[in-house]
């Protein structure tokens, strides 16, 4: 299979231009949640990469564990599985592409032709990885909680206030699903566009408890259509996450500016890259 073709240099074989390309006509389908497979692929990048513990040195998308059990049955993962299924044939296509490269850079184009910025990327990560090294649960943040779970859990990440607020911009895109988190709704009118609305759409709204029977959440008062999570909310009542919000929901050049450096940042945890691994930095399509 294509794993066994995955060896430490493999990945010098393909133009990865291509890939970007093949992964940018997975993004559209109509039938699919808002039309757009790019939220999930962010997503997907994210808690490929998001496991990682900079003081052990383990976890992160290096060998793609987020695909096996017991990993891929974290509640945090929930769905996930719809966007590696989307990714697949390209594994078929490109053998040579470890999943961690091929999960890593779907999020890659996913913010790009989405309208984001560019995200610097490089190639490398391998597929020797098995079951065993899978993560221990938890590793993700848990949204019912507010800022200084939020800090723990990307601390150990390695990062900082200001790229915890930057990163987690990222909810301008998408929507939750009852049926994967519990809670439900999108961020904003445009779940499919790249912006700094996640920002806005916190500071401009009165944010009231959604009444439901599903977990704690809130929406927009009056008109209920937008959510946020108890972990959001945090951006904005933590005295210096909102520094960062205020910025950001002013400034979106700063915001994309943040986002690219904190993302690019984010897909390379824990990852040995060969010294020679090309930086790209891809144009998106028209
Ligand atoms: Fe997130 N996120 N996220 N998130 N997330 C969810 C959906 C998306 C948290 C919880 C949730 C980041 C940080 C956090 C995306 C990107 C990022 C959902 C709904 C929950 C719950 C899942 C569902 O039901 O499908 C929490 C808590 C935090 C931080 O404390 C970061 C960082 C990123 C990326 C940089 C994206 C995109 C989605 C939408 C997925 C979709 O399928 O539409």
């Amino acid at each position: 299979d294509g794993e066994a073709k995955v060896t430490a240099d493999s990945w010098r074989k393909i133009d990865f231009q291509n890939v970007y390309k093949d992964i940018a006509a997975l993004l559209e389908d109509e039938d699919y949640d808002d039309g757009s497979y790019g939220p999930v692929f962010v997503r997907l990048a994210w808690h490929a990469s998001g496991t990682y513990d900079v003081r052990t040195k383990t976890g992160g998308s290096d060998g793609a564990t987020i695909r096996f059990a017991p990993e891929s049955g974290h509640g945090a993962n929930a769905g996930l599985d719809v966007a590696r299924a989307r990714l697949e044939p390209l594994k078929k296509k490109y053998p040579h592409i470890s999943y961690g490269d091929l999960y890593t850079l779907a999020g890659v184009v996913a913010v790009q032709e989405l309208g984001g910025p560019t995200i610097r990327w490089r190639p490398g990560r391998t597929d020797g990885k098995v079951a065993t090294d899978c993560t221990p649960d938890g590793r993700l943040p848990d949204a019912a909680q507010g800022a200084s779970h939020v800090r723990d859990i990307f601390y150990r990440m390695g990062f900082n206030d200001q790229e915890i607020a930057a990163l987690v911009g990222a909810h301008a895109l998408g929507r939750c699903h009852t049926t994967r988190s519990g809670y439900d709704g999108p961020w904003n009118a445009s779940p499919t566009a790249f912006t700094n609305f996640f920002y806005t759409e916190l500071l401009d709204n009165t944010w009231v408890p959604k009444k439901w029977s599903g977990p704690f959440q809130y929406v927009d008062k009056p008109s209920g259509a937008f959510m946020m999570l108890p972990a959001d909310m945090a951006f904005k009542t933590d005295p210096v996450f909102r520094t960062h919000v205020e910025r950001y929901a002013a400034d979106q050049d700063a915001f994309f500016a943040d986002f690219a450096k904190a993302f690019a940042k984010l897909l390379e945890l824990g990852v040995q890259f060969p010294a020679d691994a090309p930086v790209y930095e891809f144009k998106a399509l028209d």
